[in-house]
């Protein structure tokens, strides 16, 4: 097959790249002290980038960090400060303690390149309106600056992200030099995917498909024992969980970031604490006041001593998001069994 397999969902190409880098990887590699196996140069494609989400027991994702990390990216920010609270393994990425380098790619992508007084991100909207059938709408977040920094904790792993404009519906590739199929694949996909449908609002164009590329594809040793047991739960026997993701709300654009961040950064600081009554009557749609609840019962794990998250909360959830909470944190099984 000369173009990207398509798959229903992430998930099922997740399975499937672990199955190939577990089962039929090509070599091993030792890079920077990671011992994994590799595959080079392999993608997939998701007709249906809003399927975003894995429902494996076994490999538990977080949905409060993939939503922070794309508000994170949207806003073009590269604070630690905000990402090392829902992933604090971010922390050792950072040269400074206070900011991230290469893997800040929203940071490249949404605001000016030095010189410049538009972002990349503005510059390639505007060529997509004007220009038909352009080929040219390419954010690059690689930069040859990367390599000169010597003993670099963070270069970054996505090389660019193309959005391509046909019959009305907004395309995206993703090119990445590298991806650890267990840890980054899942982030990254959800991450550019929301992007890509905040960019289709942004140009008032359907939602087209999403191709993933890969040059190093692996999986780290580290982690050989739980991509057994991911491997184990989805085998084709199981029948999937399905919980389809809704449209992003259509008037989402720069203020809904802002907003929505503001809220974050009150619930973070616990300076705030919301009711799901309340959360219903903030200045935020009902697509994205799952994302604030989600921020709640991230605030009630984090800052309340208790070991359930409230009830109104989870109730009030997309069903797939309380079930990745409930899978995730023990605090969010309801009396009733959520998962
Ligand atoms: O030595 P190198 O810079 O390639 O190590 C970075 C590791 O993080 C790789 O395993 C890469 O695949 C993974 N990674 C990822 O998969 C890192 C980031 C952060 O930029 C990411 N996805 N978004």
């Amino acid at each position: 097959m000369l173009t990207a397999p398509t798959f229903r969902s992430v998930e099922g190409a997740y399975l499937a790249l672990l199955q190939l880098a577990t089962a039929d990887f090509e070599q091993r590699i030792e890079a920077r002290g990671n011992a994994a196996r590799e595959v080079i140069g392999v993608g997939f494609r998701l007709p249906d980038p809003r399927q975003r989400l894995p429902y494996l027991a076994t490999r538990k994702v977080n949905p409060v960090f993939q939503f922070a990390e794309s508000l994170w990216h949207l806003a073009g920010r590269r604070d630690l400060e905000m990402i090392g609270y829902y992933a604090p393994s971010m922390r050792s990425s950072s040269a400074d303690g206070i900011t991230l380098g290469g893997s800040a790619y929203g940071h490249a992508l949404f605001n000016p390149a030095v010189g410049d007084s538009v972002s990349p991100f503005d510059r390639v909207l505007e060529l997509l309106r004007t220009e038909t059938d352009s080929k040219r709408g390419y954010l690059p977040v690689f930069s040859a600056g990367e390599l000169a920094v010597d003993d670099n904790p963070d270069m970054a792993c996505l090389a660019g992200l193309h959005l391509l404009v046909r019959d009305g519906r907004l395309h995206m590739v993703c090119h990445m030099r590298a991806n650890d199929l267990d840890c980054g694949l899942l982030s990254d996909v959800f991450s550019f995917t929301m992007i890509q449908e905040y960019a289709a609002i942004q140009l008032g164009l359907e939602l087209g498909h999403y191709t993933h590329t890969i040059g190093s594809a692996h999986v780290n040793d580290a982690n050989a024992e739980r991509v057994r047991r991911v491997l184990d739960e989805g085998t084709p026997r199981r029948a999937p969980q399905r919980f389809p993701f809704p449209a992003m709300s259509a008037q989402t654009g720069p203020d809904t970031i802002s907003r929505l961040l503001a809220h974050e950064q009150l619930l973070r600081t616990n300076t705030v604490e919301y009711s799901a009554e309340e959360i219903a009557h903030l200045h935020v749609d009902a697509y994205w006041q799952q994302t604030v609840l989600l921020f709640e019962a991230y605030r009630q794990i984090q800052h309340d001593d208790t070991d359930t998250v409230g009830r109104d909360v989870l109730d009030a959830l997309h069903p797939g998001l309380r079930w990745l909470l409930g899978h995730k944190w023990a605090a969010c099984v309801t009396t009733e069994g959520t998962r």
